[in-house]
């Protein structure tokens, strides 16, 4: 499964484009901007899963980093801050990581 058999490749460009510069990044609108968040529960749980590069079940600081570059391997990596940020709005039972329904959670509100 890729990320385009869910999300059009147009749509990913632009999301990715919008926060092109350090700093910019801010996941509602990424999430929108992508198509993310029109998607069914099943679809984020997909996306979920690709974003899990290590398929530990959880995706972990050190891939959250990495975030873009799953929506498109020329993008750039997220800064620590944008890291931290990201994790902390995702994570809610506070265990350093995000799982499946924390982030469909995040995604879908
Ligand atoms: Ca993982």
């Amino acid at each position: 499964m890729s990320l385009t058999s869910i999300l059009s490749a147009d749509a990913i460009d632009n999301a990715i484009k919008d926060c092109q510069a350090p700093e910019s990044f801010n996941h509602k609108k990424f999430f929108q901007l992508c198509g993310l968040s029109e998607k069914s529960p099943q679809e984020v749980k997909a996306v979920f899963g690709i974003l899990d590069n290590d398929g530990s079940g959880f995706i972990e600081e050190e891939e959250l980093k990495f975030f873009l570059q799953r929506f498109s391997s020329g993008a750039r990596v997220l800064t620590d801050n944008e890291t931290k940020s990201l994790l902390s709005a995702c994570d809610d039972d506070g265990d350093g990581k995000i799982g499946a329904e924390e982030f469909q959670t995040i995604v879908l509100s």
